[in-house]
């Protein structure tokens, strides 16, 4: 039985196209730069924002409509809602999705009975992959929504936490691997402080480390060849995050050995209340080498806490599919919808036009930022903005010929410096709107 009777495959219509329920500019099979759409793409529905977010918020409880839910949490629930998702990802045209553990199956008194739980619940996943080909993106798991986690988990005060957050992880990559996923991802959840008097930093740090390298060791142990991920916030739900940004998390993984294991899961929202742009955080990841998947979603300007909408914004999208092609792509990460409807748009249509808004906000932005690499225009500008560094002294200072004494001799020969050039920011940002616009 279909839980979106009313939904036909969601296709490509092209740009004239007013049906709600059709893409406009994502055409999965088109070439761009030479790789399809969906290749550039790889997009992924979250399992959590879109088969379990109630919609609660601190004011009021769950609004969604949501026909295919029966009245109790248990294992043949789950298993019938599997089925609902795959029939979105399949008229969604989505070819990933992600999940954490807890989402999929149910929490059990005991970890042996949440385990069984979810042996139970992946065999529908498995049955449903192989009927749509829709494939795991990455799995993580919920370390930080039972009680239990209250104190962080791999940072908890209490040894008891991390030893049952180990226990939690080998399972959830145990069914990640079993599910042929292409990654794990560690979201630091509660892996970080509230208050600097009653915490050992260091301590948390140092053990935060280990969980991580017993992770890889595990992964070795059993055959993951996934693609681990690290995903940076700065705060929420703890004051201080230890994953604040992508420059810590890079930093944390260099002081731990871990970086040649881990790369960076980017998530829009979380890098602007970092205080940071999403293209920012991208580009330090990039040219660091930790690129490896995004979480895609946006805020709200007014608003500082992480509302995960989904992403509308088409010059966000450019700026970001810059840096992704820049950068050569997706290897194992894809672009995962990591954003939930608002609770005030509760029928499950809803989760088709919020999803049919960001795929196309990013195949606008990917047909942009295409057009604008081929042009070369600002890249020509940009690099005659650095062109002391081709010749001359610059070149010279690149390849290591100079120091402190030998460029207080040039400049002291030279007197004083060639005029600086304008920066042009406004005729650059002139020019980026001729493509936007
Ligand atoms: C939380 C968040 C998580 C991670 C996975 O802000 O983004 O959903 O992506 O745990
Ligand atoms: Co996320």
């Amino acid at each position: 039985m279909s839980a979106f009777p009313n939904v036909k495959k969601v296709v490509y219509e092209g740009a004239e196209s007013t049906n709600p329920l059709a893409y406009r500019f994502y055409n999965a099979e088109q070439k761009v730069e030479g790789k399809t759409m969906k290749d550039h793409f790889r997009f992924s529905a979250a399992y959590w924002h879109t088969m379990r977010a109630g919609g609660s918020d601190p004011f009021g409880s769950a609004t969604m409509v949501r026909p295919w839910e029966g009245n109790v949490d248990n294992v043949k629930n789950a298993q019938k809602r599997v089925k609902v998702f795959f029939e979105f990802l399949e008229k969604m045209q989505l070819p990933y999705y992600c999940f954490h553990d807890r989402d999929i199956a149910p929490e059990g008194k005991t970890l042996a009975e949440s385990n069984a739980n979810l042996d139970e619940v992946v065999k529908v996943f498995k049955d449903e992959q192989a009927r749509t080909g829709a494939k795991l993106l990455w799995g993580t798991a919920n370390l930080f929504g039972n009680p239990r986690y209250m104190h962080g988990a791999a940072t908890s005060c209490n040894a008891d936490v991390f030893a049952y957050a180990a226990a939690q992880v080998k399972k959830a990559m145990e069914i990640t691997k079993e599910l042929g996923g292409q990654g794990y991802t560690f979201w630091g959840g509660r892996e970080g402080y509230q208050c600097i008097w009653n915490t050992n930093m260091k301590r948390e740090l140092d053990n935060l480390a280990r969980f991580m390298h017993m992770a890889v060791d595990y992964a070795k142990a059993i055959g993951f060849k996934g693609q681990f991920y690290f995903e940076p916030k700065p705060k929420e739900p703890t004051k201080h995050q230890y994953d604040f940004d992508a420059a810590a998390c890079i930093n944390f993984l260099r002081a731990y050995g871990l970086e040649k294991n881990i790369k960076l899961n980017i998530e829009t929202n979380h890098a602007t209340l970092a205080g940071h742009s999403v293209e920012h955080e991208l580009e330090y990841a990039a040219h660091q080498g930790f690129l490896g998947s995004v979480d895609a979603n946006t805020g709200d300007t007014l608003l500082g806490w992480d509302t995960d909408q989904f992403p509308t914004n088409v010059y966000e999208t450019t700026k970001m599919m810059l840096v992704i092609l820049k950068y050569g792509g997706f290897k194992t990460g894809g672009l995962n919808f990591d954003a939930k409807v608002r609770r005030e748009s509760f029928e499950p249509i809803d989760l088709f036009y919020a999803h049919i808004g960001g795929v196309d906000a990013f195949a606008k932005g990917l047909l942009i930022a295409a057009e604008m690499r081929k042009s070369k225009e600002l890249e020509k500008m940009t690099k005659e903005r650095y062109s002391s560094w081709d010749n001359g002294i610059g070149a010279e200072i690149e390849s290591g010929k100079h120091d402190f004494k030998s460029l207080e001799k040039y400049i002291l020969k030279k007197g004083e410096i060639e005029p600086n050039n304008s920066g042009r920011q406004e005729l650059f940002e002139n020019i980026v709107n001729r493509y936007t616009f």
